[in-house]
């Protein structure tokens, strides 16, 4: 057969209609997907997540082959693997002779610079395509950006309902309100029904790759078994749906809620799924806006899930894209902290932060609360350096991918980016994982206590980062109220905290975890 068009999809691009793939011609164009080294140490990946990725690819070239495609698949164990993206592709030009390589653009900075690189280093017509499977392309979101003192979430959202018509009656939102945020803050109780993930026996395709990411990767983080995650559409679609029914009911009310040995309460686990192409985002918040218009969800809930998807997920995507390779490099608050070895070991007599990390190390999943206002959280107030803490959010979600991770870590988690994508940090002392989970009641800390050999560690930290921070964060009105209640403080108070928060800290230090 003389190959036409070689057409490269790579590991996060796994959809039929990518604009790579949608104009091939079957019966003379080749796909090549290709598992290579470079992608797997970039950086060092949860066992879990490097196998979703490469059974997702592995299913997605069966999905294709089964529609009548020739997919040039290698495999990460192919004796001839060379281990990068343009080796593969020089060899693959080598085996099809092709006219011209079409790929997508992909979704970080390191990988779209290599992108144009082959463009100079392959002697074949070569054409890089938009990824149109967002709402919002890179250039209309610099043209929303543009000459807007502060880029708000919230406006960004609005536009992209009126651009989608989601929950819109007319040119004004469904029950007369944009967004439901403040009815979705409630605690849940351990003795609610508790909704779980659909989990899927591997495939036998699934049980190769498992036994490959055990045999090569044995080092990296995290369990690799029991392995349950959806691989191929059908059951991405299964998974979706499956959340729509049980879960979505109840997303909004108890969005913000942890409970211990509850790994996922209402969330829908689709963001790995949604991530590397399985699911459409917009078909998800269509099916999801269905729910509510059948009686079958509350508004308050559908448009949770709905802002997530084509509000901050979309939102992030733009921010990433606005501000350069360099963004990840960022570090407003100078914080300089090595990253404790705990977030490693999952080691601290911190119940929650034990919790968040445990059930990383056993799902690469956790909720967005437990890694924004847990971990997240923790690290912001000890003064991480917030590139490891990006390093490691990037390797231990199986969701976990530059653009969407990178502005979450570095913006909204770690305020390094100055203000840029948050209104103001996400500091929070004890008091808030108190109210909104049961991990104090396990806890060895008291949360209540801000001083002291049993004081929870998050009390000190917090009111030591707002000291430590004064000069950079007293002016924004969002603080004034921690300000003001810091300054009520007697200087003895404000000294005994400062103590407490800089023992914790050395210990940390010395010790790695806080043991
Ligand atoms: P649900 O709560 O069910 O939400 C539904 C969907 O909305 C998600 O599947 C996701 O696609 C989208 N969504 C929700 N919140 C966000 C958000 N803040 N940004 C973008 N999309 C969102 N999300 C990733 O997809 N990959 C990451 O690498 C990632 N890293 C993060 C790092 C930090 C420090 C923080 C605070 C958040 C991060 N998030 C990341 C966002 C969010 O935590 C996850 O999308 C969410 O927890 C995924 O679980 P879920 O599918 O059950 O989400
Ligand atoms: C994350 C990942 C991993 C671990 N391995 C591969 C791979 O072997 N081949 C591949 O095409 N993609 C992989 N990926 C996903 C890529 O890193 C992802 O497509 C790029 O980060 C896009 O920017
Ligand atoms: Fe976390 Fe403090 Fe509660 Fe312990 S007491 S679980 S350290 S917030």
């Amino acid at each position: 057969m003389s190959v036409d068009v070689l057409r490269i999809v790579l590991g996060d691009q796994l959809t039929p209609s990518l604009s790579a793939i949608r104009d091939g011609d079957k019966s003379r164009d080749v796909l090549l997907m290709m598992e290579v080294a470079e992608e797997t140490t970039y950086a060092r990946h949860h066992k879990k997540k490097i196998a979703f990725i490469f059974a997702a690819m592995r299913g997605f070239a069966g999905e294709m082959q089964a529609n009548g495609w020739h997919v040039d698949y290698v495999r990460l164990d192919a004796s001839a693997n060379h281990g990068s993206f343009s080796d593969e592709i020089a060899r693959s030009i080598g085996r099809h002779q092709p006219r011209r390589i079409i790929t997508t653009e992909a979704g970080e900075h390191r990988v779209l610079a290599a992108q144009e690189a082959w463009r100079a280093k392959f002697d074949v017509e070569f054409d890089l395509r938009p990824d149109d499977r967002f709402l919002c392309s890179k250039a209309d979101f610099a043209k929303w950006a543009q000459g807007r003192r502060q880029l708000r979430m919230e406006y960004f959202y609005r536009d992209m309902r009126k651009k989608t018509g989601l929950l819109m009656e007319g040119n004004e939102p469904a029950g007369g309100r944009w967004n439901f945020d403040k009815k979705n803050r409630k605690p849940a109780n351990a003795d609610l029904f508790m909704p779980a993930p659909i989990r899927f026996d591997p495939d036998d395709e699934t049980r190769e790759v498992l036994d490959v990411v055990a045999a090569q990767f044995e080092d990296n983080f995290g369990d690799l078994r029991p392995f349950w995650f959806p691989v191929t559409r059908a059951d991405a679609e299964r998974a979706a749906a499956h959340f729509m029914k049980e879960a979505l009911p109840q997303f909004g009310d108890f969005q913000d809620a942890m409970l211990r040995g509850e790994h996922f309460l209402f969330h829908s686990v689709l963001s790995p799924l949604i991530n590397v192409g399985l699911l459409d985002p917009l078909a998800l918040c269509r099916a999801a806006e269905t729910q509510w218009k059948d009686g079958a969800a509350p508004l308050n809930a559908v448009e949770g899930f709905i802002r997530q998807i084509i509000g901050w997920r979309e939102y992030v995507r733009g921010i990433y894209w606005l501000n350069g390779p360099d963004y990840i490099s960022k570090n407003a608050l100078e914080a300089k902290r090595n990253l404790p070895w705990m977030y490693w070991s999952g080691e601290t007599d911190m119940a929650c932060m034990a919790e968040a990390i445990g059930q990383t190390k056993e799902e690469a999943y956790a909720h967005h609360i437990q890694r924004l206002m847990v971990t997240g959280n923790f690290a912001l107030l000890a003064g991480v350096d917030p590139r490891q803490v990006h390093e490691w959010y990037l390797a231990v979600y199986a969701d976990a991918f530059e653009w969407v991770e990178a502005p979450n870590t570095i913006g909204m988690s770690q305020f390094a980016d100055g203000g840029l994508l948050a209104s103001k940090p996400y500091a929070a002392s004890g008091a808030y994982i108190d109210r909104m989970s049961d991990y104090c009641d396990g806890c060895r800390y008291n949360v209540k206590q801000r001083v002291g050999e049993d004081a929870c560690p998050f009390n000190s930290l917090y009111w030591n980062f707002l000291g430590r921070h004064r000069a950079h964060l007293s002016a924004n009105p969002r603080m004034s109220q921690m300000y003001r209640t810091y300054d009520r403080f007697s200087d003895d108070v404000r000294v005994a905290l400062h103590r407490q928060a800089d023992e914790f800290l050395a210990h940390l230090d010395e010790n790695g975890t806080d043991r």
